[in-house]
């Protein structure tokens, strides 16, 4: 349906002080009375609350936060980001139904989002809670041009480019806890899932999962989650714009992935480690053979985090950080 139309009827409701009779609008917007009925449903399907007043018109009673196509292009200013979009009500996971769309075209930016998600998931299966309405909870496919060796850090610039735009958009500092966690004030904010396509060669592209608490209020999270979670919401203590947020993500993702694809990780290495608290700390790491103890000293060129333990500096490639005397994540 074309969009452009609907957002003008939006902006027409949204500045009229008196209702708005069909005949009106067709006339500013040149298209016809069936056309803005056709509309009208489409946004109340959107979840726009639209009133007909008999004889008089159509008010716009509240806009609506439930993500839709329309809304997130209307804010877009990426080149190709979320310009192919696939906006879902509820999926199991949108890496999943992200790797269905791979099969079927296959292009750099391609955003699927979910209001809600019955099985997300995090990192080795782990279950990752998604509920309906109050996050971000998305995948973008990117066909980055490097190699499949060069791929690991890209978590990283990621974390780095959402962690930007939560900035940009709440104010709030963001802490980005190795490898894929961003943390407020200790607490689990959002997390990345990278999984990659690949032949030895060369990599066929790359399902990143990001998912974030965005308008969750303490009673969105079960107790067990409430102890380590928190939402942007809750820690900037004002509702955000999940649209806005995610069109200063895409902008943010963008920008950072063509400059990864330029100049390698190394331009990003001092930011990383400079929005991450853990540097300097003494930390716990598990990975899958074992568990070190010893001091975060940085990162490498690959991505990798050195842990200065008592016998000599180890270079982590995947696992679970935590700081020493801190809970789990
Ligand atoms: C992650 O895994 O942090 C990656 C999460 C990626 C989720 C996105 S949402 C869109 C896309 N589709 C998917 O199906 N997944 C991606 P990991 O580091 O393994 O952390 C998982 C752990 O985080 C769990 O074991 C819980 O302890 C915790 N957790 C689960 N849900 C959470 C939430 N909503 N907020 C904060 N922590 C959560």
């Amino acid at each position: 349906m074309n969009i452009k139309a609907k957002q003008q009827i939006i902006e027409l409701l949204k500045n009229a002080e008196s209702p708005l009779s069909g005949e009106a609008i067709s006339k500013h917007i040149g298209v016809s009375r069936t056309m803005i009925w056709k509309h009208i449903q489409s946004l109340l399907a959107e979840g726009y609350e639209i009133k007909a007043i008999k004889k008089k018109g159509y008010v716009l009673h509240q806009i609506s936060d439930k993500l839709s196509e329309m809304k997130i292009q209307t804010q877009l200013q990426t080149e190709k980001y979320a310009r192919q979009i696939l906006v879902l009500d509820s999926c199991g996971s949108t890496q999943k139904v992200a790797g269905e769309v791979l099969l079927n075209q296959s292009c750099d930016g391609f955003l699927v989002i979910s209001e809600e998600q019955t099985d997300g998931k995090g990192r080795l299966n782990r279950q990752w809670a998604s509920t309906k309405g109050k996050g971000l909870w998305m995948s973008w496919i990117i066909k980055p041009a490097i190699l499949p060796h060069e791929a690991p850090p890209i978590t990283l610039v990621a974390a780095l480019a959402v962690a930007a735009a939560i900035e940009k958009v709440t104010k709030v500092q963001v802490d980005i806890k190795w490898p894929n966690d961003l943390l407020i004030n200790g607490k689990k904010v959002g997390g990345i899932l990278t999984e990659l396509q690949s032949t030895p060669e060369q990599i066929e592209a790359i399902i990143m999962g990001i998912g974030l608490n965005v308008n969750h209020t303490p009673n969105d999270f079960d107790e067990e989650l409430s102890q380590i979670a928190t939402s942007l919401a809750i820690v900037s203590e004002q509702v955000i714009d999940r649209v806005y947020l995610l069109a200063e993500i895409a902008l943010e993702l963008e920008t950072a992935i063509q400059r990864f694809e330029q100049r390698g990780f190394q331009p990003f290495i001092l930011a990383w480690e400079k929005q991450s608290t853990m540097i300097g700390k003494t930390v716990t790491a598990r990975t899958m053979r074992e568990t070190i103890k010893g001091t975060a000293l940085g990162i490498n060129e690959y991505g990798a985090l050195l842990v200065d333990t008592q016998t000599g500096v180890k270079s982590l490639f995947s696992g679970d950080v935590t700081l020493s005397d801190k809970l789990e994540l």
